[in-house]
Parts: C-alpha cells; structure tokens; sequence
C-alpha cells in the first residue's frame, strides 16, 4: 500500500465527504467505522475479518449478543457495538446486498445499509463516520455502479444529519478510489458543490 493516499473532499455547507484510498479502516480515528458484515453478524472475510482481528474479542461478544436478542440481520439494515481495541469509538455493522445483477433491489438495500448506519451514527451523536465499500468484494457488486448508490444515499443522510458532520469512504485499493472519486465529483458536479483534491488526510 503506498505511503500516501490520494483524497478527494466535497464541501456541502458545514458538512464534508471525504474520499480516501489506498486506506485501511481499521486504522479510522472517526467516531465510528462501519463493517461489511453477514447476517450472522459473527465474523467473516474481507474488510469483516480486518475488524474482528483489529478490534479483538469485545466486538464478537456485542455482536453475539445482539443475535440473541433479534436473531440474524437482515441486509440494508444496521446496529452498533463498541469497538474494542480499534481507535474508533464505535463499530457499525451492515449487511449489504449479494449481487444478483441488479434486479434484487440491490442497490435501494446497498443505500439503505448508508442510511441506516449514518441514522444510527446521528442517533449515538457521534460527529464522523467511516465506510469500506460496501458489498464489493465477496458480494460482488460491480464497483461503478456500488460507488454511486453508496455517495448518493451517504450525501443525502449526511445533508439530513444533526449531529454527522463527515462521512469519508475508506477504499482499500486504487481502483476501487478512483471509481468512487469520480462518482463523488459526479455529485459535486450535479449540485455545484466544491471539490478539493490532494494528499493530506
Ligand atoms: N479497510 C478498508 N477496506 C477493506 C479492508 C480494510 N481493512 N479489507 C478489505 N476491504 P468485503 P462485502 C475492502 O468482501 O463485499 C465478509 O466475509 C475490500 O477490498 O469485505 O460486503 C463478510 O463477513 C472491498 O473493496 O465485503 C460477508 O460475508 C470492500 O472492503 C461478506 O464478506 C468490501 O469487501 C461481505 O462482502
């Protein structure tokens, strides 16, 4: 991973999209860190399995005993634990969409995972979140398409937010930063909102 990843921010009034990568999200110092979750919500792969390991065994307990409580989660929706030993105070899961080529409703249940983790961030008070791409790896939602369900629906909780001021997208690989920078300036573009491009985070 190089040394310094390329940024992207969107200034919307008072509020900020901050696009960031190569990044990894365990390493986020927002108030919270949304995960990549399963149903299960008992660990997994991917950008899950970073934050289990990260964040240790705090994390797997809270998620446990959520499951007792409501069973398994459905995709779209989302609940917090702590966070464990990760620099973020919280931890989100979301279950996004397994892509099933588009006509699952997969990308109403990737925005609602956007939503519903940037309502329950604002619900917690919390000022700054932090996303992967969501459903993009082992779940296979093409990347250009995921990038801008995941900026639109974020842009617009963030616009309707009373207490998240920054959300920021941290994508792991290159490619995967350069497809959601372009969908992020899309939307700049769109709404004539300012866009800042350089190398601090
Ligand atoms: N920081 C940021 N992004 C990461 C990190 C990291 N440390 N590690 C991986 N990614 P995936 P999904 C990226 O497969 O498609 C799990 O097994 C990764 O490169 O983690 O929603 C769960 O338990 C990709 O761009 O999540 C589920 O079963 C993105 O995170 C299933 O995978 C998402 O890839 C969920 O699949």
């Amino acid at each position: 991973m190089p040394a310094r990843p390329q940024v992207l921010r969107v200034t919307m009034g008072d509020r900020v999209l901050v696009i960031l990568g190569p990044g990894d999200i365990t390493r986020e110092q927002t108030d919270v860190i949304v995960n990549a979750a399963n149903s299960s919500l008992l660990g997994g792969g991917g950008v899950d399995g970073a934050i289990h390991r990260a964040g240790g065994p705090v994390i797997l307990e809270a998620c446990r005993q959520i499951v007792e409580r409501i069973g398994r989660l459905p995709a779209g929706q989302a609940v917090a634990t702590p966070a464990g030993r990760l620099p973020a105070r919280y931890v989100i899961h979301t279950v996004g969409p397994f892509w099933s080529g588009g006509r699952q409703s997969e990308a109403e249940t990737l925005a609602s995972c956007h939503r519903e983790s940037i309502r329950i961030a604002d619900e917690l008070q919390l000022t700054s979140i932090a996303f992967p791409a969501i459903s993009t790896g082992a779940y296979r939602y093409p990347v250009d398409q995921a990038s801008q369900v995941a900026i639109t629906s974020a842009a617009e909780a963030l616009e309707k937010a009373a207490h998240v001021r920054q959300v920021r997208f941290v994508l792991f690989d290159s490619e995967t930063f350069t497809q959601y920078a372009n969908a992020a300036r899309a939307l700049a573009a769109s709404s004539s909102l300012k866009v800042d491009s350089n190398h601090d985070t």
